[in-house]
């Protein structure tokens, strides 16, 4: 019979969880290297979220995926899968390997993931769909009297689905407090800024109307990360939404600096830079919150 691993055993320290988010982008940049494009501005930006919730926060046994009293990590947005796949690689769910054949024919790591690839709860590439499920997951669990808390991770795009907030609602009502919303806002979607596209701002404030405890901050910093996490905890009756403000493209500098990053192509030099970018911000000085 599985214990399952208690991902907070794993790493404590803001400095191994910084670690983390770097091998998740070293990762992301090699999987999308191989393929000449992908959606490696979207990984980049969410490695910190990513290496906190599968390193520190989350329970889960890669040995046995359908453990029953696991945590539930929800991705909405398939097409961030590249970031999922190089934090169940490094969660020991997938092999290393594997990140190989990221979006190669026959792969099971798509450019947007699928009930095929191990590790992934719900199949996302369809927006607006992610948080239904997390509240009926949450219910279910509840029902079965079990301690699993489910996470969703929604983005500033998805935030014009309707779905959504029908979900945000029954979920309030329900009293979720074992939910856990994270919403990535790096104010870009498919054609644009949102702010130009459909508004979805104040963001924060709506989940607060809806009956959400809320809080709002830099999703790129693992410290701000492992406190919000650490303060939605100890308050009970109410759902958690997290809102992220993330920089598409973190850690590569050429990607930081482009207006449209929803999906990169470059050409091959051009990756030999952006491996040399990673690596300079792999510098400890330039490297979490400063
Ligand atoms: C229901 C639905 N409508 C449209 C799309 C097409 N689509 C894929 S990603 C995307 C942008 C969504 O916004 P966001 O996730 O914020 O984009 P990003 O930050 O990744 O650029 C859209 C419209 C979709 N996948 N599903
Ligand atoms: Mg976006």
């Amino acid at each position: 019979m599985s214990h399952g691993i208690d991902a907070s055993a794993k790493a404590t320290s803001i400095g191994s969880l910084e670690l983390h988010a770097l091998s998740l982008r070293r990762h992301i940049l090699r999987m999308a290297e191989r393929v000449g494009q992908g959606y490696v501005g979207q990984g980049l930006g969410i490695a910190d979220l990513l290496a906190v919730l599968y390193s520190r926060e989350m329970k889960y046994d890669p040995k046995n995926l359908a453990w029953l009293d696991r945590d539930r990590f929800l991705l909405s947005i398939g097409h961030y899968s590249i970031g999922l796949y190089a934090a169940l690689a490094e969660a020991g769910v997938i092999p290393v390997d594997e990140l190989d054949t990221y979006g190669a024919d026959q792969s099971r790591l798509e450019m947007s993931g699928s009930e095929i690839t191990p590790g992934f709860e719900m199949t996302g590439g369809s927006l607006g769909h992610g948080l239904g499920q997390a509240v009926g997951m949450a219910l279910g669990v509840r029902l079965d009297k079990k301690a699993s808390r489910i996470f969703n991770l929604l983005s500033d795009g998805e935030l014009q689905e309707g779905s959504t907030w029908e979900a945000a609602m029954a979920a309030a009502h329900h009293r979720l407090d074992h939910l856990f919303a994270f919403i990535d806002c790096n104010n870009q979607q498919a054609d644009g800024p949102p702010g130009q596209v459909l508004n979805v701002e104040p963001v924060q404030e709506k989940w607060k109307a809806f009956g959400w405890d809320t809080q709002r901050i830099n999703g790129n910093d693992i410290h701000a990360i492992v406190d919000a996490i650490d303060a939605a905890k100890e308050n009970s009756g109410k759902p958690h939404a997290i809102i992220l403000d993330t920089l598409m493209g973190k850690g590569v500098r050429t990607f930081e600096e482009r207006d449209k990053n929803h999906f990169i192509r470059v050409e091959p030099d051009e990756w030999r830079l952006a491996r040399e970018q990673l690596e300079e911000y792999a510098q400890p000085r330039h490297r979490g919150s400063a």
